[in-house]
C-alpha cells in the first residue's frame, strides 16, 4: 500500500514538474535565435505595411508573441550583456557599446545564460552574433559565420560616415551571405543526434548595416511604391534640449536631412525591408530543419532582436533612443506544451528571457536576476502583471513602458509621456498636461533608485551622453 502511494506521489511530482515537456528527467533543448537591429517591421507586429516575414510569423503561430517587448538598452552591447546575465544596465554600469561585460566588477563570477545551461548538463553551441563580440568565451562550441559580410569595392548609396553605413543590392548570391552560412551550420547541428540536451544560439547579422542583401530580396520590395515611415516635421518641438542633444549628437549614421536631400530615403527603407526579409528567410531555414528533426517536440525556440531602429522617425536614423522605434523588439517564445498562436500585450523585457528559460527547463531560479519569468503570462496572457519594461541610455535617462504609455525621464529632469493607444507614433508629449500627473507619477516610481555609474569607455553612446551632459551644465 505504502509502495503504491509512493509510486502515485512520485508520478504526480513528475507530472507537476514537467508540464507537457515529457518526463521531468528529459530536459528540453533550446534554440535561441538573435536578429541584429530588427525593429518592429515584422509582419505579425504590424510595424510597416510592406514588411514580409512569413517565417517569423509562422514561429509566432507556434508559440507566444510578446507584442509589447522592449530592450533594456537601445545599443547592441549593453542590451545583450543585460539579457545574457539577467541584470539591468543600471546594475552593471554597462550602458553603451563599451566596455565588455567582463569588465564590469558587478558581474565578476556571474555566469551568462549559456554558461548556466552548461553547468546544468547542457551541450552549448552557437554561431554568429549572440553576445556583442567574444561569443567563443561563452559557448562550448562556437562557429564564426563571417560577421557583417562581403562589401563592394565602393560604397553603393552614401559616401559619408561610418564604413558600415551603406545600403543596396549586394552581393550576387545568398551563399555569399554569412547569415546563410550560420543557418546551414545550425541545420547540421539539428540533424545530429545529441547525447545531452542542447542550447544552441543562432545569431543573424541582418538587417544591421550595411543593409546589403542579394537583389532577389530587393525585388520583393520594389523601390517604386515603397511606403515611408510617417514623420512629422514639428515632432521634435516638444522635446527638451537635453533629449535633442542626447539623440542627435556625434552620430555615425547619416542625418535625416542628408538622406532626404540625396533622395535615398525610399532606397534605405527598401534596403532595410529587403534585409529583414532575407534574415527571415534564414530563420525559416532553421525552423524547417528543426520541425523535420527528431528534436521538434522537445525544443523551445526563442527569437529576439537586441533593440529597435529608426528609419527617419523623429527625423532620426539608427538606434540609441528611448522612444518606441528604439526600444520595441520582436520577441517570440515557442515552447512545447503551451498554447500556440498567443499574442501577449503585457510589457515584457529581453531581461525576462533568462529566468523564463530556467523555469521552462525546470532549473532553479536565480534570485539575483532582475527579470521576471514570463511563464505565468504564457499560461494566462491577460493575468495580473505589474512589471513595466525599463530601458536606459546612460545613468539618469530612463524609459518606462507600460501596457498603454511610455514615460521618459532624462538626467536633466525633463520628461515625456506618450499615450500609445491614441498616439502610436509618439508625436504628442503630454507629460506636462495636469490631467496626466497621476499617470506620470505611477510610471516615475519605476525609475531605479540605485543606479551604477557609467563604466568608462569610448563609444558613440559615451560621446552623445557626455555632450548632452556638458550642454546641460552650461
Ligand atoms: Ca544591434
Ligand atoms: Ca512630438
Amino acid at each position: 500500500m505504502i509502495k503504491r502511494i509512493f509510486f502515485a506521489f512520485g508520478f504526480l511530482l513528475i507530472f507537476l514538474n514537467g508540464p507537457a515537456l515529457g518526463l521531468a528527467t528529459e530536459k528540453p533543448n533550446i534554440v535561441l535565435i538573435s536578429i541584429d537591429d530588427l525593429n518592429d517591421w515584422v509582419g505579425c507586429l504590424d510595424g510597416h505595411p510592406q514588411a514580409r516575414t512569413p517565417n517569423i510569423d509562422r514561429l509566432a503561430e507556434m508559440g507566444s508573441l510578446f507584442e509589447n517587448a522592449h530592450c533594456q538598452s537601445p545599443v547592441c552591447n549593453p542590451s545583450r550583456a543585460s539579457m545574457m546575465t539577467g541584470r539591468y544596465p543600471h546594475t552593471t554600469g554597462v550602458y553603451f557599446l563599451s566596455p565588455d561585460l567582463k569588465k564590469a566588477p558587478v558581474l565578476k563570477g556571474v555566469k551568462t545564460m549559456p554558461e548556466v545551461f552548461a553547468a546544468n548538463g547542457y551541450e552549448t553551441m552557437a554561431t554568429g552574433k549572440i553576445f556583442h563580440g567574444g561569443d567563443k568565451r561563452f559557448f562550448q562550441r562556437y562557429q564564426p559565420s563571417g560577421g557583417f559580410g562581403p562589401r563592394p569595392e565602393k560604397k553603393i548609396s552614401q559616401p559619408h560616415g561610418h564604413p558600415l553605413w551603406d545600403w543596396g543590392a549586394f552581393p550576387e548570391k545568398d551563399e555569399m551571405m554569412p547569415d546563410v552560412k550560420a543557418a546551414k551550420w545550425a541545420i547540421d547541428q539539428l540533424r545530429k543526434k545529441h547525447d545531452k540536451p542542447f542550447f544552441m544560439g543562432v545569431g543573424f547579422y541582418r538587417p544591421h548595416v550595411p543593409m546589403y542583401a542579394p537583389k532577389k530580396w530587393f525585388d520583393m520590395h520594389p523601390r517604386k511604391g515603397i511606403v515611408l515611415p510617417k514623420v512629422r516635421d514639428d515632432d521634435r518641438d516638444d522635446l527638451s534640449q537635453y533629449a535633442i542633444d542626447l539623440t542627435n549628437l556625434k552620430h555615425v549614421s547619416p542625418t535625416h536631412d542628408w538622406v532626404k536631400k540625396a533622395r535615398q530615403w525610399d532606397h534605405a527603407v527598401q534596403s532595410y525591408l529587403a534585409s529583414v526579409t532575407f534574415a527571415d528567410h534564414c530563420v525559416g531555414m532553421v525552423l524547417d530543419a528543426l520541425n523535420s528533426s527528431e528534436h521538434a517536440d522537445n525544443t523551445i525556440v526563442v527569437l529576439f532582436s537586441d533593440h529597435g531602429f529608426h528609419l527617419g522617425e523623429k527625423q532620426r536614423w539608427a538606434k540609441r533612443t528611448l522612444w518606441e522605434d528604439g526600444t520595441r523588439v520582436p520577441m517570440v517564445i515557442a515552447a512545447p506544451g503551451f498554447q500556440k498562436n498567443q499574442r501577449i500585450r503585457k510589457p515584457a523585457e529581453l531581461l525576462d528571457v533568462f529566468p523564463t528559460l530556467l523555469e521552462l527547463a525546470g532549473l532553479p531560479a536565480d534570485s539575483n536576476q532582475e527579470g521576471q519569468s514570463l511563464v505565468p503570462l504564457m499560461k494566462n496572457p491577460i493575468g495580473e502583471w505589474g512589471h513595466p519594461a525599463i530601458t536606459s541610455f546612460g545613468l539618469g535617462n530612463y524609459s518606462i513602458r507600460s501596457e498603454r504609455y511610455r514615460f521618459i525621464q532624462y538626467l536633466d529632469g525633463s520628461r515625456e509621456l506618450y499615450d500609445l493607444q491614441n498616439d502610436p507614433h509618439e508625436w504628442s508629449n503630454v507629460a506636462a498636461d495636469p490631467l496626466n500627473q497621476s499617470i506620470v507619477e505611477q510610471h516615475a516610481k519605476f525609475i531605479p533608485a540605485k543606479q551604477h555609474p557609467v563604466l568608462p569607455g569610448n563609444s558613440t553612446g559615451h560621446q552623445a551622453y557626455a555632450a548632452a551632459n556638458a550642454n546641460m551644465a552650461k
